[in-house]
């Protein structure tokens, strides 16, 4: 219902945060006259706090998703901080197949996304396999930069080293 076309340069910042406040604060309004539901309270709520974000999921240590072929389990053991903040963040993984085997060796990429803002991060994130527990299958991302308030979809895609692959997404919203 909101087609927002912008160009954003990444080195004009503040004119890309004063961009996305207004959109912050004119979604819900729109949002809330269109349902006419599920609005109450006061107004004065509506900043575009993530109060009002039904996309996102619920931080929680340990939260495990099923991949988008059904190959692969990709668990979220931690976040540091948790939940996510805005800026950088450390995420630990653990990556297991269907029948529930640590996977090791594996190839991870963990790629942060604002779907509304139709950009990522600057920062690529590192990964590496944790050396102990060995075999765990546990990775550690670092930096998970989420750099500005709102909705992240962050894919975490993994190869694993008997050739399966597959991806799963997890979505936050960052308060500012
Ligand atoms: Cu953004």
């Amino acid at each position: 219902m909101i087609t927002k076309t912008e160009t954003v340069s990444r080195r004009d910042s503040a004119s890309h945060a004063a961009t996305i406040r207004r959109g912050a604060a004119l979604g819900p309004l729109l949002f809330c006259g269109l349902l006419s539901l599920g609005c109450g309270g006061t107004p004065h709520d509506h900043g575009g706090s993530c109060a009002q974000e039904t996309r996102a999921e619920v931080y929680m240590a340990g939260l495990e998703k099923t991949g988008k072929q059904g190959a692969l389990v990709f668990r979220l053991l931690d976040s540091q901080p948790g939940p996510p903040q805005k800026g950088d963040n450390t995420f630990t993984l653990a990556i297991k197949n269907s029948a529930g085997v640590p996977q090791s060796a594996a190839t991870i990429a963990v790629t942060p996304f604002m779907p509304d803002h139709g950009h990522g991060s600057p920062i690529k994130a590192e990964v590496s396999e944790l050396a102990s527990p060995a075999g765990s299958g546990q990775y550690r991302a670092s930096p998970v930069n989420l750099f500005m308030p709102g909705l992240w979809q962050i894919t975490v895609s993994a190869q694993a080293s008997g050739g399966v692959s597959d991806s799963a997404v997890f979505a936050f919203c960052i308060e500012g």
